[in-house]
């Protein structure tokens, strides 16, 4: 015997994750299950950076979480260390990277962010000049 409050909890909980996780799995999801190749400069049980494939620098490169909420916007209170470790990632690329003179970290965030991989991913660019403000 189930009661009918546990259903609720269930179709409310099935619902979060829907809203924060989608519906499909993106590119980046395979990505992370090397069912297709990345350039990969780090990984370890939480996170995955790896080079673009349409570089807008002559350095760049993304870090993605390996739980794949759809997007910035998406995140909750309870990824504020993921977030953290996320941004301290990229640092740490940016250094191996030898980024030594600056960069640019961009998160692209829904329609008007003009994402288009629906997997939480920050952007680091470097190595040129960069413009401001981004187009
Ligand atoms: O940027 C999504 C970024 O993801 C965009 O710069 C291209 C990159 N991308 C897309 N597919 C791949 C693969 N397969 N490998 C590496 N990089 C990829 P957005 O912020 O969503 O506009």
């Amino acid at each position: 015997f189930s009661s009918g409050s546990d259903e609720v909890e269930k179709a409310k909980l099935a619902a979060a994750a829907r809203e924060k996780y989608g519906k499909e799995p993106t590119i980046f999801s395979k990505i992370i299950d090397k069912t297709i190749p990345a350039d990969i400069i780090y990984e370890d049980d939480k996170v995955l950076a790896f080079r673009d494939v349409n570089p807008q620098a002559p350095v760049h490169f993304l870090v993605i979480p390996k739980e794949p909420i759809i997007g910035i916007s998406k995140a909750t209170d309870e990824d504020t260390q993921l977030l953290g470790y996320l941004l301290n990632t990229a640092r740490k690329c940016a250094v191996s990277e030898g980024l030594s003179n600056g960069y640019r970290i961009v998160i692209n965030d829904g329609k008007d962010g003009a994402q288009s991989v629906f997997h939480l991913h920050i952007h680091v660019l470097g190595g040129r000049q960069m413009g401001w403000p981004p187009g």
